[in-house]
C-alpha cells in the first residue's frame, strides 16, 4: 500500500470513532467506549501482513482492528447503538463485538484475556493444518497480567502460529507503564519465552507491517510465535468520561504532532496535489462514515421476546 491507501484506512478508523464519539454524546451509544485515536497506524499496518482466515482479537480498545480487517460499518454503528446487528445482535456493543465472517475473533474486557483465546485460534489453525495465523494485540499493561504469561509460554512451547502485538501507548488505565515495569521496553521480554521480539515505531504503520510480516512469515511457516512492541500515544482518555487529570501538561498537544495522521499530513504539507488528494480522502471517508451513521440508525432495536436468547443461565 502506498501513502494515500495508509491515510484512508487510518482516515476511516480516526472519522469512525470521531464521530462514534459525537454519537455518545448525543446519547446514542449506550455504555462505556475506548478509543483508539492516535494507534491508528498499528491496525493498519498489521492488516496489511494479514489475509483472508487469519484470525485477530483484540481488546475493548479494539474498533480499529474490527474496521482495518473489513468489518462493515454500518454494522459497527449498529452494534455499539445497541441495535439488532449482524454482528452481534446489539448484545455486545462496543467492547465485546466480534465478526466471525471477517475472522475477527472479538475484543474483551477482560485485560489479557485475548491471548489464551487467540491461542485457541492459533491452536486450531496448527490442528487443521489451515495455514492460517492468530494475531492478538494487547495494550502495555497487560503485559503484567498472569494469563499471558502462561498463554504466551503455552504458544512458544507449541510453536503455535501467533503473533502478540503489544500496543504500548504508555499508560494503563491511569498508570504509567515506567511506574509497573523494570524493564525499558516490553518486547525485552521475549527471550525468556523464548520467541523474538522487536520494538517499533507504532505510529508509523511502515514499520508496523514489517515487524507484523515478518512475525507472520515466521508463524505461518510452523517457526512459533512473535511478540511486536508497537510505541504509540493515545490522544484521548482511557474512556469516554476520563478527565486525563493525570496526563502531563502538554503531553496530549506534543503527541498531536507524532499522531500516525498528522505525520502524513506534514510529509505531504510541501506537494500541492498529494494534500489535494488526502483532502479528497477525507471527504470520501466523511461521508462514508455519515452514510454508515444513517444505515445503522435504520437497524430495528432487537425483539425484547429474544432477550433471554444467548445466555447460559
Ligand atoms: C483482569 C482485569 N483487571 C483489571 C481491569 C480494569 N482495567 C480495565 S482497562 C485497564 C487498563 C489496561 O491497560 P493496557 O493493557 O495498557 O491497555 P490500554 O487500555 O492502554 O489499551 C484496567 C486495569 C480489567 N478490565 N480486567
Amino acid at each position: 500500500m502506498g501513502l494515500p491507501d495508509d491515510y484512508r484506512a487510518m482516515a476511516r478508523i480516526r472519522r469512525f470513532e470521531e464521530r462514534l464519539a459525537a454519537l455518545k454524546d448525543a446519547g446514542e451509544i449506550p455504555g462505556s467506549i475506548h478509543l483508539c485515536n492516535g494507534q491508528e497506524a498499528i491496525p493498519v499496518g498489521a492488516s496489511r501482513a494479514l489475509r483472508d482466515g487469519d484470525h485477530v482479537t483484540a481488546t475493548y480498545r479494539g474498533h480499529g482492528w474490527a474496521i482495518a480487517r473489513g468489518v462493515d460499518l454500518a454494522a459497527l454503528y449498529a452494534e455499539m447503538m445497541g441495535r439488532d446487528s449482524a454482528l452481534c445482535g446489539g448484545r455486545a456493543a462496543s467492547p465485546y463485538l466480534s465478526d466471525p465472517a471477517r475472522w475477527f475473533v472479538g475484543e474483551n474486557s477482560i485485560v489479557g484475556a485475548g491471548v489464551p483465546i487467540a491461542c485457541g485460534a492459533a491452536l486450531s489453525a496448527q490442528r487443521t493444518g489451515s495455514g492460517a495465523v492468530s494475531v492478538v494485540s494487547i495494550g502495555d499493561g497487560a503485559m503484567n497480567q498472569g494469563n499471558v504469561h502462561e498463554a504466551l509460554n503455552m504458544a512458544a512451547v507449541l510453536d503455535l502460529p501467533l503473533v502478540l502485538v503489544v500496543e504500548n501507548n504508555v499508560y494503563s488505565e491511569m498508570s504509567r507503564i515506567s511506574d509497573m515495569v523494570r524493564v525499558r521496553q516490553l518486547a525485552e521480554r521475549a527471550p525468556a519465552y523464548g520467541v523474538p521480539g522487536h520494538t517499533v515505531d507504532g505510529n508509523d504503520p511502515d514499520a508496523v507491517y514489517e515487524a507484523v510480516a515478518e512475525a507472520v512469515d515466521r508463524a505461518r511457516e510452523g517457526s512459533g510465535p512473535s511478540i511486536v512492541e508497537a510505541m504509540t500515544e493515545r490522544l484521548v482518555g482511557h474512556y469516554s468520561g476520563d478527565a486525563q487529570h493525570y496526563r502531563p501538561a502538554g503531553e496530549i498537544a506534543a503527541a498531536r504532532l507524532r499522531e500516525p495522521l498528522a505525520r502524513v499530513r506534514a510529509a505531504a504539507a510541501a506537494d500541492a496535489e498529494l494534500t489535494a488528494r488526502l483532502d479528497a480522502i477525507d471527504a470520501e471517508v466523511t461521508a462514508e462514515i455519515e452514510a454508515a451513521v444513517t444505515a445503522a440508525r435504520a437497524v430495528p432495536t432487537p425483539d425484547p421476546a429474544t432477550a433471554k436468547e444467548h445466555v447460559y443461565v
